[in-house]
């Protein structure tokens, strides 16, 4: 362990910058051994910042190497600076003046992939949150807004491909013979949204008339073996800019958008200003290559990037404790993009299943934390699901309470009103309260409090006067962080039914209709529904229309009823899922005592009436057949067994497969569409509904359904069909399952994001020499510890191994860790990240957990990150 530890960054000590930088002039001279960076920054103190003689405090790194201090051309002597911890300290400044900084720094050995770093052979940047600084000295925080030019000299034989923000002005010849380009953005922005990119690189070239007749040229950038794989993303591109102006009327604002895939990327994206840089696995698709889900996926991310251009760059957050600004908004508005694309029904139900699982499961953790946090230590652990999926449903909350009209005026004020500044989640808020009269002042308490609130509705009847009551209880759970919770705004969107499944009219505080939005604003309230002439099965929060927890003791036959009858397609699916829940959690307890597992499932019942439903979307069905994962099992549970879950979902899965065998087979069979592939929403169902049907087949065991899931894997047309069908055969026993993955390998090694998808599976099959298998595929030439991705796809997969990573020896543990320690050094990011199963040691059953425990405190032992530190210090406080 180091001896002092890093230290913690408060919201409330936040100040204005006591310098700002109006213009950012920079020269990058590229080299495979050394790069120099040459900046000029104009500067001038802060009016705002009342103070004229605070030192001039500029952010670096201890990679980046001082090489030429000057102010207004005059070299600074060692005397008038000093370095401390990375800044550099400069005592006496005037009032305004020209800052020349000449630094030396190498790519070439940045494994973190944060700054300037090399992927493959070509140069690339990520810069948010502090990757700046790992640049050049600079004021790295968000608040601080320049004007960038941006000049880059490089060999152009090898580098003929050399990109920033902006548009290029220049491009010449130096007087050594190497090649100069010069960018320049005419629009001020933070740091974090710089970029720049050389390499040799193949571009597809298009182009988008925007609604006011302005064309503007699009550009996607790959290795040149790639190039063949962007037409989807450059058409999801279009369609992302033609949605943001009808959607929300913004219109892009530069002559050239340009995006670069990059193989060796810490996230997903970046959405830097006229240049996003993108992680391959989110960019390139094609029908071979590219399953159903990654195809969806390119087009969100492709939307989410492009709508950054408002949403976080235009007007971007003032500090990084309001990073939901941009990020809650910017994926509430990627969610509603693709809802128009495809179906709004299927993805809300994604979007909610993903949230449940993963954001409620963050929210009960250690590193639990407000959508506007009030502490960090390091920035980059707080990109988290809370941040983005909460803040996101925030936004779509403030949505609901406004309805879509007063919502839209509220952005065009946002925007009007923000742009070019950087500003607060409480801007966001007032834009919206003043354009529409809503009082929000209680709702923005979503922002300050953590905790996934429990909502418990009880109800009565009242015959005599036809009137229906409900009431309804919240919780938000108090943690040590967090010793009192206080009652939240809740919009609560509620419909009933009668017993036969008809939707009632009902009048609640004077407006009649088959739907109201309660507004659950206390710790308990009561809400009347006149109008009625017996009790009605509530459809409680339709759509999800708030992130809580809903508790109500509704019957096995109120939920088939719902499921059969409700008008709301997401509440049809939730609860055929709370029935699965409820027929699951007595198997686990079952598996637990250590009894043999025995179950009547209604669910039979109300898959049949759903089969025989023709009006239903395949997609729909299809996600009303899956059951509940084992991770929102385990999110449910507490404390988790995992193998007791794993038992129960297989039985609940044969039992179901046995007992509605005929069904699936047909299900398969109809929905097993021929033809070219097409990424569109009806194709994507049809095949979703035939793989769907097909897991559930080959749980009969019938050499039929290993047949035909052999020959789907051997004569499919397009990736979602192969892989669909690999997978199911390596997870249910297919006797030619190890030849099948042996045989994918053989066909897909040239292709990394395919590998990818091998490494991930071979990794989560779940056998107990898990960890030697692990281990092995580690040494694999397919393998490279260097790449995010496949670091993701071995120890994502195998984390999902029961008795490889949660073997009851503990060994699975003990090998996490081990990797944990080994990247901590190399990139801590992606170490930090790994760390998040290990983290719910408390919630996990005592054998269990306690190794966890121990491995934790053997990596706090080491000298650490602040990334790793802070995670793993947390989770064990
Ligand atoms: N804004 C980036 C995320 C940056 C993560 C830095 N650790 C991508 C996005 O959310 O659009
Ligand atoms: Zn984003």
């Amino acid at each position: 362990m180091k001896e002092s530890q890093p230290s913690t960054i408060y919201l409330k000590d936040y100040k204005v910058p006591p310098f700002l930088i109006d213009k950012t002039e920079l020269t990058f001279d590229l080299d495979e051994t050394t790069t120099v960076v040459t900046s000029r920054l104009h500067m001038r103190r802060n009016p705002a910042s009342g103070k004229s003689t605070e030192p001039l405090v500029l952010d670096g790194g201890e990679d980046v190497k001082l090489i030429g201090l000057a102010m207004d051309d005059y070299a600074l002597p060692p005397e008038e600076y000093r370095i401390s911890e990375g800044k550099l300290i400069i005592t006496a400044t005037a009032d305004e003046f020209v800052l020349t900084c000449e630094t030396l720094i190498e790519p070439q050995n940045n494994t973190r992939l944060e700054g300037l770093y090399r992927s493959s052979s070509m140069f690339c940047t990520q810069c948010e949150a502090e990757g700046f600084r790992h640049i050049t000295y600079y004021l790295d925080r968000p608040d601080v807004m320049s004007v960038f030019t941006t000049t880059i000299i490089a060999d152009e034989a090898r580098y003929p491909v050399m990109l920033s923000n902006g548009n290029q002005v220049e491009k010449g010849k130096t007087e050594e013979g190497k090649t100069f380009v010069v960018w320049h953005d005419p629009f001020p922005k933070p740091a974090y949204l710089f970029a720049l990119v050389a390499g040799d690189l193949a571009v597809k070239n298009d182009s988008f008339v925007t609604q006011s007749e302005r064309e503007v040229t699009l550009q996607i950038f790959t290795e040149p073996h790639n190039l063949d794989k962007v037409d989807y993303a450059m058409e999801a591109l279009k369609r992302s800019m033609r949605w943001d102006e009808e959607a929300y009327g913004r219109e892009y604002d530069l002559d050239i958008f340009m995006i670069v895939a990059v193989d060796d990327f810490n996230m997903g994206a970046m959405e830097n200003k006229g240049l996003n840089i993108f992680n391959s696995s989110c960019l390139l698709a094609s029908p071979e290559t590219t399953t159903d889900d990654s195809y969806l996926r390119v087009e969100a991310i492709v939307a989410h990037e492009y709508f950054h251009n408002w949403s976080g760059n235009r007007v971007t957050c003032r500090d990084w404790f309001q990073l939901s600004l941009k990020e809650g908004f910017t994926v509430f508005r990627d969610q509603t993009f693709s809802a128009d694309m495809h179906s709004e029904i299927v993805k809300r139900v994604e979007d909610v299943s993903f949230l449940r699982t993963a954001q409620f499961a963050e929210d009960a953790g250690p590193m639990s934390h407000p959508v506007r946090p009030a502490s960090f230590i390091e920035i980059s652990n707080f990109y988290t699901l809370t941040i983005y999926e909460k803040g996101a449903e925030i936004v779509r909350m403030v949505h609901t309470l406004l309805g879509a009209e007063k919502f839209r005026a509220g952005s065009d004020l946002y925007f009007d009103r923000h742009d070019g500044q950087a500003v607060t989640c409480d801007d966001f808020i007032t834009a919206m309260q003043d354009s529409s009269g809503v009082d929000l002042t209680l709702f923005k308490r979503w922002y300050s409090q953590a905790g996934t609130p429990v909502v418990t509705a009880t109800d009565e009847f009242d015959s005599a006067s036809g009137t229906y009551r409900l009431t309804m209880k919240q919780q938000t759970p108090a943690t040590k962080n967090q010793p009192t919770t206080l009652p939240l705004h809740i919009p609560v969107r509620v419909g009933l039914l009668d017993t036969s499944g008809k939707v009632l009219t009902s009048a609640l505080s004077g407006s009649t209709s088959e739907e109201h939005v309660l507004h659950l604003n206390s710790s308990e309230q009561t809400f009347e529904f006149t109008g009625l002439t017996s009790k009605p099965v509530p459809s409680l929060l339709r759509g999800f229309s708030a992130p809580v927890k809903l508790h109500y003791d509704y019957s096995t036959s109120d939920l088939l009823l719902l499921m059969s009858s409700d008008t709301d397609g997401f509440n049809r699916w939730s609860a055929a899922q709370q029935i699965a829940v409820n027929e699951l959690t007595m198997l686990i307890n079952q598996s637990i005592a250590g009894e043999s597992l025995s179950l009547e499932s209604q669910l039979v019942k109300g898959f049949k009436a759903l089969l025989s439903d023709e009006s239903l979307d395949p997609a729909m069905v299809a996600l009303i057949l899956t059951l509940p994962s084992q991770a929102y099992l385990s999110e449910l549970a507490n404390p988790i067994h995992p193998a007791a879950i794993k038992e129960a979902r297989q039985y609940l899965k044969t039992l179901l497969a046995n007992a509605l065998s005929g069904e699936f087979e047909l299900l398969y069979n109809k929905h097993n569409i021929q033809g070219e592939y097409q990424a569109t929403a009806e194709d994507i169902a049809h095949r979703s509904l035939k793989n769907t049907a097909l897991s559930y087949w080959v749980e009969t065991n019938s050499d039929q359904a290993h047949q035909a899931t052999f020959e789907q894997f051997r004569t499919a047309n397009n990736m979602t069909d192969q892989f669909s069908a690999l997978s199911i055969a390596v997870h249910s026993n297919n006797a030619k399952a190890t030849d099948m993955l042996a045989a994918f390998y053989e066909q897909w090694k040239a292709e990394p994001l395919v590998v990818n998808k091998w490494l991930m599976l071979s990794a989560s099959q779940d056998s107990s020499d898990a960890v030697a298998s692990v281990k092995a595929l580690m040494e694999h030439t397919a393998f490279d510890l260097k790449n995010p991705n496949k670091v993701r796809s071995v120890l994502g997969g195998f984390g999902q191994s029961i008795s490889g990573f949660h073997n009851e020896d503990g060994s699975g543990y003990h090998f996490l860790a081990d990797q944990i320690i080994l990247l901590n050094s190399r990139n801590p990011q992606i170490a930090s990240r790994l760390c998040t199963p290990l983290t719910r040691w408390k919630k996990m059953e005592a054998k269990r957990s306690e190794k966890m425990k121990a491995e934790l405190e053997r990596i706090l032992a080491q000298d650490l990150s602040k990334d790793v530190y802070e995670v793993v210090s947390k989770s064990l406080a």
